[in-house]
């Protein structure tokens, strides 16, 4: 059987995709900027199948409900685009939590658009290839690439919206706190649509965000973690205050994601601009630092008084092919 096998990483927001401009085609209604982490990602394995239905294994299960009406209708777009008829397996394996706001999709989509460009011999460019991983989680766009990586946003044509990665001499670490594993009880995607629809601050979110985009990518032109930080904590944010402000609000954060925002306001007072938070849609909250103080910042953060797991990570690759098959 012929099959072909990808990774691709996870990635988190310094600056904040939330809202669509185009859900059909699913183009972000803002540019975001993000991290990919290294060691923090999904394998997908895919092969053709003689069958009248595409096929989900998420941790070899067969999956038909949520995950796989999406995955399925997104391998419906991307025949139509490609003009394929048959099906389509996939089989993936995760460490990254799912639907814990540690960017589950992100590197799923990635892996396996990466995977399906090698199966149905494509030769599409990392640039195409962010721009069809979009079409299954926006996020996933950003995953193709490694380092720090920027996507368009908008109201911009399917051609317009890719995704680019971003040179810096920055050296970075995420420290990601898991504070819950279990799934969000309601979705990125939904929670996302519902405060475009209803939020009264979103058109201001909206609009500063341009802003925020520009700001994030000089200060990683001038090396400048501090103006970094501070601008990826204005974006998390905006973004939770966008969703407070709906008439039945959406809140991921909860007294531990408080607790451990707290903390890092508490280590920049004690020790000055060391570390700057982020969260995304979750509880989970993720550190930034300079890769020279994260052991400091993680033995700092890591004295809240409730369990949770403190993850290190750096920066990480772009998604890439892997030769060996799982099967
Ligand atoms: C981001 N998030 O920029 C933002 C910040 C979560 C908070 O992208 O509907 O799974 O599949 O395009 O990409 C999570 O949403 O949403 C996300 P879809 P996605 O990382």
């Amino acid at each position: 059987m012929i099959s072909r096998k990808a990774q691709a990483n996870a990635n988190i927001a310094l600056v904040k995709y939330w809202g669509k401009s185009d859900k059909t085609l699913n183009i972000p209604a803002v540019p975001s900027l993000s991290m990919t982490l290294a060691d923090f990602g999904t394998i997908t394995e895919v092969s053709f199948l003689n069958s009248p239905a595409h096929e989900l294994f998420i941790e070899n299960k067969a999956n038909n409900g949520e995950a796989y009406k999406r995955y399925s209708a997104f391998l419906e777009q991307l025949r139509l685009l490609i003009k394929y008829k048959g099906f389509i397996r996939a089989q993936t394996y995760s460490k990254v939590p799912y639907k814990a706001g540690l960017a589950s999709s992100a590197s799923f989509y990635a892996s396996l658009v990466k995977a399906l460009n090698s199966l149905w011999e494509l030769k599409a460019s990392n640039k195409e290839l962010s721009r069809l991983a979009r079409m299954g989680s926006a996020s996933a766009a950003r995953s193709i690439f490694g380092g720090f990586c920027a996507l368009n946003g908008g109201h911009l044509t399917h051609e317009d919206a890719y995704a680019w990665q971003i040179s810096s001499s920055l050296d970075l670490s995420m420290l990601v706190f898991i504070v819950q594993r279990q799934e969000k009880s309601i979705s990125s995607r939904s929670a996302m649509i519902n405060t475009a629809q209803e939020s009264c601050y979103y058109p201001a979110f909206v609009k500063s965000s341009a802003q925020d985009f520009k700001k994030a990518k000089e200060a990683l032109a001038n090396n400048s973690f501090e103006l970094l930080g501070k601008v990826m904590e204005h974006s998390t944010l905006k973004m939770h205050a966008s969703m407070w402000a709906i008439p039945s609000p959406i809140n991921y954060i909860t007294s531990n994601s408080l607790a451990l925002i707290e903390r890092v306001y508490l280590l920049r007072e004690k020790y000055g601009p060391l570390a700057f938070f982020t969260m995304d849609a979750g509880p989970n909250v993720k550190v930034l630092t300079k890769t020279e103080h994260a052991p400091f910042v993680k033995a700092f953060m890591s004295k809240v008084p409730f369990p949770h797991e403190a993850i290190l990570l750096r920066a990480g690759t772009g998604a890439q092919i892997l030769d060996e098959c799982i099967s």
